[in-house]
């Protein structure tokens, strides 16, 4: 869309050197490393502040991921608060299998509440760097995306008035469902796509977690998991139909079911507690390619989209937008190589992150098919695990993000 298009009511009135769209993880990231840099951004979210500190997601950060929040001045609150998880346990065949990763790799994760992180740089941006935000932002649109002046509109929530940014980049950070990855002319980008014919019940407890490491089962009935949060919270999974109704899960079916696939010999019992969030997600899997059309740059689940099987996503929205802001505070110093190789540099991660969700998912979902070959082969790549060292600490590597190349 032109200038003229936007119609006579607007204000094409502002600019600023980067206009990123979302606020979650990957735009509030970038937008914190600009302001650092002394980039102008203003930041276009379409929901409010409260909505966004309270959304429940992620949980799980890798450390590489940590230490590079650290070095950006954002990791305070999260290095005070965060718990580090050094193992996980696999539970099959009614037995538990305690997997030590970080005996094998020397790396830990952190655990620490995907709101608690947006709040922490939502703060940290607009509090303390006194950066621009607008919340409640609607009916944004992309203007010539290939020239060198690109804009973003959109309508201001408080005044219902059509505001308009000129800018030089427009970062596209709106995760799944946003605008900015949809303004892409068709056949511009290709986008591959890859569906796991399988959902998962997602269920956030009013409860201490039942066991203080991720558990993984692998059961004949379907895969089960529990991820801590917090002392208060934990995060439980189980795999469900596609597009099955959150409501058919009863309080009742959803502790049976949990306690049925992740019994185990010795295991403690579960701790029971209110169910406060329920979804259920239908697995699948996309990549961009390229992230980039003209002065949009995607980041995040706007640009590829890793299902939650391997905890991935927030891992792989903070490394674009770290590259990101260096790529365009190199560009505004004068050096365009970043911006050139920006989606190729995110897209080698990507890649590998995917490849892994798709190898892990076989792990957990394999047994439930009904297919004794695919069970027996899904016992076998677990067994590997804790029969071989080399295969364990391969393992341990993906799992942690933790390889020194991608
Ligand atoms: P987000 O977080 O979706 O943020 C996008 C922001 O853009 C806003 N927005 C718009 N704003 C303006 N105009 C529009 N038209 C807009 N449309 C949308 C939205 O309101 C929002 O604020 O994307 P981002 O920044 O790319 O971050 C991605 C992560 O949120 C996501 O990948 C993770 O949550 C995935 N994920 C996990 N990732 C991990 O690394 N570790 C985990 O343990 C983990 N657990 C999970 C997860 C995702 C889950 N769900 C809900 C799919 C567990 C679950 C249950």
């Amino acid at each position: 869309m032109t200038e003229a298009e936007l119609g006579p009511d607007s204000t094409l009135s502002q600019r600023s050197s980067v206009v990123i769209v979302g606020a979650g993880p990957a735009g509030l990231a970038l937008a914190n490393g600009l302001r650092a840099a002394g980039v102008d951004c203003v930041v276009l979210e379409a929901e409010s502040r409260t909505f966004i500190e309270n959304r429940p997601r992620a949980g799980v950060i890798e450390e590489w991921a940590v230490r590079a929040l650290e070095r950006r001045g954002l990791a305070g609150e999260l290095l005070r608060r965060a718990e580090r998880h050094t193992a996980c346990e696999f539970r099959f065949a009614g037995e538990r299998h305690p997997f030590e990763y970080t005996e094998l790799t020397g790396h830990h994760h952190f655990v620490y509440p995907q709101p608690l992180l947006v709040t922490d740089l939502v703060r940290e941006y607009a509090d303390v760097r006194g950066g621009a935000i607008r919340f409640g932002v609607r009916d944004v649109r992309l203007h010539d995306l290939e020239s060198d002046h690109p804009a973003v509109s959109y309508t201001c929530g408080d005044t219902g008035r059509r505001v308009s940014v000129r800018c030089d980049f427009v970062a596209g950070c709106d995760g799944a469902r946003g605008a900015t990855r949809a303004a892409i002319p068709a056949g511009r980008v290709e986008v591959a796509r890859h569906d796991y014919g399988i959902g998962w019940l997602a269920v956030l407890a009013e409860a201490p977690p039942s066991a203080d490491r991720v558990l993984f089962g692998m059961h004949e009935e379907g895969f089960a998991g529990q991820m801590p949060r917090s002392p208060e919270v934990t995060r439980y999974y189980l795999q469900c139909p596609p597009g099955d109704d959150p409501d058919a899960w009863t309080h009742e079916r959803v502790w049976t079911q949990l306690r049925r696939r992740l019994a185990a010999d010795g295991a403690k019992p579960l701790t029971e507690g209110e169910l406060i969030e329920k979804r259920v997600l239908d697995m699948h899997d996309y990549v961009t390619e390229p992230m980039t059309y003209g002065r949009l740059f995607l980041a995040g689940d706007a640009a590829h989209l890793v299902a939650p099987i391997a905890a991935k996503g927030l891992n792989l929205a903070l490394h674009d937008a770290f590259l990101l802001t260096d790529a365009i505070v190199a560009h505004q110093a004068g050096d365009g190589r970043g911006v050139e190789g920006y989606g190729a540099a995110c897209l080698r991660r990507v890649w590998d992150y995917q490849e892994f969700s798709q190898w892990l998912s076989e792990v957990y979902h394999g047994a439930s098919y009904g297919d004794p070959f695919r069970t027996g082969t899904t016992l076998a790549r677990l067994r590997r695990l804790f029969t071989s060292r080399a295969a364990a600490t391969a393992f341990a590597e993906q799992y942690l993000g933790a390889a020194e190349q991608y």
